[in-house]
């Protein structure tokens, strides 16, 4: 009989914690994958814990304390799987310990702030703004405004709001909060839904934070999946070790951020990670390249049947309208032909790698918060040209016929609007759908309303 597998644990695996600098809020696989993973490779990663906080799952949380905070990232290539401990986090806790959330925010130790939380995490409206017509969103702002010290919150907004009134009362200093999520200016979106719940809760708030608070704006990019069993089985096979939270990964990984650290970073260009001014070039590049790739295959490649993006890449129909969206994408973006073609190769290698099993379920779900920033974009440029490209509305096409129930099943915190716009005629369902989103054009409209109508005569499954 084989000896039982073993936990992970910190004395025979990891390095020791280190002393928390960094707070993270939204503890998923991603995060796990990226910004951690970074932490863990900077050259002073030994000063840079992470106190990490989960999304809405408390189960990570437990089965990460049970390990000291390690993971294994499971780096999936072409040459095979490598196990890799990371041992950036120092702390984890539950979304509800907002007891800890305050103390960190309080301490002149914190530096940075970081957040994974997708991009509905952000509770926006259709306008950008703090949706304060969301109940959740209303609750957190009562419960500011009556309790700023201990008052519950459970939005992201209302948690960062929470944790920087701490940090204001207890004069802890500058500090900056970094958006780790596929949205077009991320920090602006991030600052913009804090500033709006701090104004509705007390705006004596506003001043401090222009003068405290720096939003960062970043681009990540990692294809980090959900786990499998097959994942855990093969870091145990390789390390003997038990891990319930493994981390499958790809090689390929890119953090670029442009903004100020007021109290300090880890040197994460040590790691990989790129400074720059200006980060919409490369925005635009990865959201609308590989997240907008991502949504067509998401929503056509399942309705032609595919479960993953390695296999409907590999359909030679689904491939041929990915090719079509990058043509008409790169028509639009700013750097240079030679790096959008890199790109567009090393994208097509990485959709193609079937040892990552990406699945395209997942990939849909929160379209309403995904089509309008990497799809839309695109047609909109190209009606700006005077031109509607039937390669660039496919994947709005492919977002209706989805809608309407056909390929991966709709998930969205906006399900029941969204899915109400695409009822009745393919027409009809086109017309809303396109005001909804901003494009209403009668040309576009046609070129949709066919495309609508081919995807959904594929057999369903
Ligand atoms: C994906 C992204 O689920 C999705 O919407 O397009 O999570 C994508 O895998 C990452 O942005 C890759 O960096």
């Amino acid at each position: 009989m084989s000896a039982p597998l073993r936990a992970l644990d910190r004395r025979k695996d990891g390095r020791p914690a280190a002393p928390v600098r960094l707070l993270h809020l939204g503890l998923g696989n991603f995060f796990r994958a990226h910004a951690a993973w970074y932490t863990e490779h900077a050259p002073d990663a030994a000063a840079w814990g992470i106190a990490a906080f989960t999304g809405r799952s408390p189960a990570a949380a437990v089965a990460l304390r049970a390990q000291d905070a390690l993971y294994t990232l499971l780096v999936r290539g072409p040459d095979g799987a490598r196990p890799e401990v990371v041992s950036s986090v120092s702390a984890v806790h539950t979304a509800d310990d907002l007891v800890a959330l305050r103390a960190y925010f309080a301490s002149t130790d914190l530096a940075v702030v970081t957040a994974t939380v997708t991009e509905a995490g952000y509770c926006r409206s259709s306008s950008g703004d703090l949706d304060t017509a969301s109940p959740a969103v209303r609750r957190d702002i009562e419960a500011l405004a009556a309790d700023p010290v201990a008052g519950p919150v459970d939005t992201v907004p209302g948690r960062v709001v929470a944790g920087l009134l701490a940090r204001r009362a207890a004069g802890a200093g500058a500090l900056a909060i970094v958006s780790n999520d596929n949205l077009p200016d991320n920090g602006q979106v991030m600052a913009r839904v804090v500033s709006g719940l701090a104004a509705a809760v007390d705006p004596t708030l506003l001043p401090w934070i222009e003068d405290s608070v720096s939003f960062v704006t970043t681009v990540v990019d990692r294809i980090t999946p959900r786990t499998t069993d097959e994942d855990r089985a093969e870091v145990s096979r390789q390390l003997d070790v038990d891990d319930p939270e493994v981390v499958p990964t790809e090689q390929f990984t890119e953090w670029i951020l442009a903004g100020d650290f007021p109290n300090g970073r880890p040197a994460w260009e040590g790691a990989g990670a790129r400074f720059v001014r200006d980060v919409r070039p490369f925005e635009q590049r990865k959201l609308w390249l590989l997240n907008g790739a991502h949504s067509l295959m998401a929503y056509a490649g399942s309705i032609r049947g595919h479960e993953t993006v390695a296999q409907a890449i590999g359909d030679p129909v689904v491939r041929g309208w990915v090719e079509e969206w990058w043509s008409c994408a790169c028509a639009h973006l700013e750097l240079p032909a030679a790096e959008l073609d890199d790109y567009c190769t090393s994208l097509r290698t990485r959709f193609g790698n079937a040892a990552i099993r990406h699945l395209l379920a997942q990939i849909a779900a929160d379209g309403s918060q995904k089509v309008p920033v990497r799809v839309v974009p695109v047609v909109r440029a190209g009606l700006e040209d005077g031109r509607v490209d039937p390669g660039a509305t496919r994947p709005v096409a492919g977002w209706i016929a989805h809608l309407r129930g056909h390929g991966a099943p709709v998930t969205d915190v906006r399900a029941d609007e969204v899915t109400d716009l695409s009822r009745g005629t393919t027409q009809e369902a086109v017309a809303r759908v396109l005001t909804w989103l901003g494009v209403a054009d009668e040309r576009v409209a046609r070129v949709v309303a066919l495309q609508v109508a081919d995807l959904e005569e594929f057999p369903s499954t």
